[in-house]
Formats: structure tokens, sequence, C-alpha cells
């Protein structure tokens, strides 16, 4: 049976103070852990050592919002792998489709982060996602085919057995309005059928979770799904309460 896992991207919000409450606000709530569920915090890096500390003995876990392919060198302004690693961090986002729409970066871009996070022990959330211009040309399951295809292809089928899987259907992110929890659960089941026909065990493993608008007020509906393992979860994770109930809406 695979855990549920649920991760907040907080992308690139919130101060020292306004980090610290929402930080404490968590732990004080979700620090001795939510039955089944692996609940992750992704803040933006200068606020990685403050979180990691402030949850330091908690059961809340160290994620960040990205890193860089390259493990050192001169590389301005990029951040590696194993400097992750050193500030405790043990998930990072992959390819969110921020970094692909406002960024530029390509699959082989999220390909090599993904074998980069890797390489330094760290756990990859792989983001992957229609626009809504695909999803209404019909091309919503093979654009998120290619992707998933793409990072099978550089990094291993077996890799995928170490990673999560965000399916994050771009039309919905920050727009406050869902995919409804069949177009999810179908995506779901989509990308969980295209890791069967590689390797079936590694499917049956990997944990898929859904973003883009995720709620409190609907969490629970997508969490029910049977191949949706929990949520990436933004604007809503900026909130401790509304985190704290998306993170017990896992049944
Ligand atoms: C999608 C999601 C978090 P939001 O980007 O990754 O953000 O929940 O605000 O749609």
């Amino acid at each position: 049976m695979r855990r549920a896992l649920v991760a907040g991207n907080w992308k690139m919000n919130g101060s020292r103070s306004d980090i610290g409450e929402l930080i404490s606000s968590l732990v004080a709530e979700l620090g001795d852990g939510v039955n089944g569920v692996d609940i992750v915090v992704c803040p933006p890096f200068p606020y990685l050592n403050q979180v990691a500390d402030a949850a330091h003995g908690s059961e809340l876990v160290l994620g960040a919002q990205n890193l860089s392919e390259y493990s050192s060198g001169a590389y301005t302004g990029e951040v590696s792998a194993s400097m992750l690693q050193d500030f405790r961090v043990r998930y990072v986002i992959v390819g969110h489709s921020e970094r692909r729409s406002l960024f530029a970066e390509s699959n082989q871009q999220a390909a090599s982060k993904f074998v980069a996070a890797r390489e330094a022990g760290l756990t990859p959330i792989l983001c992957v996602g229609e626009t809504g211009e695909q999803r209404s040309a019909g091309q919503a399951l093979q654009v998120v085919a290619d992707q998933i295809d793409f990072v099978v292809g550089v990094a291993g089928i077996a890799a995928m057995a170490e990673a999560v899987i965000a399916y994050e259907p771009v039309w919905a992110i920050g727009s406050g309005e869902s995919a409804t929890s069949q177009q999810a659960q179908e995506m779901h089941a989509h990308i969980r059928g295209l890791l069967a026909a590689h390797d079936e065990d590694v499917a049956a493993a990997v944990q898929i979770l859904y973003g883009g608008s995720v709620s409190a007020a609907n969490a629970e509906e997508l969490f029910a799904c049977p191949d949706i393992d929990g949520g990436l979860v933004g604007g809503a994770s900026l909130d401790a309460q509304s985190f704290i109930r998306i993170c017990k809406s896992v049944s």
C-alpha cells in the first residue's frame, strides 16, 4: 500500500517572520505526524535553514523548489543538490510548469535535474502537466506521456520507484479551479499505466500527487481517488490552517 504525501510549495513568498510563523503553526499541529501521510514543506532557498531548524525533531520533512543540474563550479546563482542535502533537504521539485514556462526549462533539463537530485540522495518530485490549449486540442495524455517518457529514457525506470510524480495541469495552477477528480484520476491512471508498461512493480509503488488549486475544500475528494496519492499544494499551503486541513484530508 502506498503512503500518501502532501507537499507545500511556498513558491517565492514570505519573509523571515512570515515563514517563522507558518512553520511554527505547522510544527504545532502536524509535528507529531498524520497517520499514513508524509508531509513536506518547500520554502524558498534563503529560508531552508530557518525551516530546517524549526522543524527539527518533528515529522515534517524539508523540500526545495528547484536545483541545478550541475554538481558544482562556475554557475552563478545556482544551487546544487549536495548543497540542499547539506541543509537537510530530502525532496526537491523538478520541472515545475513555472520553471518550464517562465524560465524555459526543457524536458532535458528536467531530466538532468532529476538525475542530479537522485545522485545526491534527494527524492525528486517530477512535475508534469498539459496546458489548457493542449487539453482543448485533445493532446493532454500525449503531452504528459512525452514528459514522463523523456525522464524515464534518461534516468531509467528503476529510478521512478524512488521518485514522486506530480500531475499539475497548467490550466489549474493558481487559478482557483482545480481539475475535477475525474480528470485528475484519469491522468493519474494514465501515468501509472505508462510506468506499468515498463515495470508493474514500479508503477504500483510510485506516489503520484495532484497539484493545481488544491484547497481544503477539494482535497478530500481528490485524495479519495485510487491513483491520487496526495497533493502538491501551492497557494493553500501558505495558510497554516488550510494546509493542516489538507494534510488531514487524506483518507
Ligand atoms: C501548482 C500548485 C503548487 P497552486 O503550481 O505546485 O500551486 O496550488 O497555487 O495551484
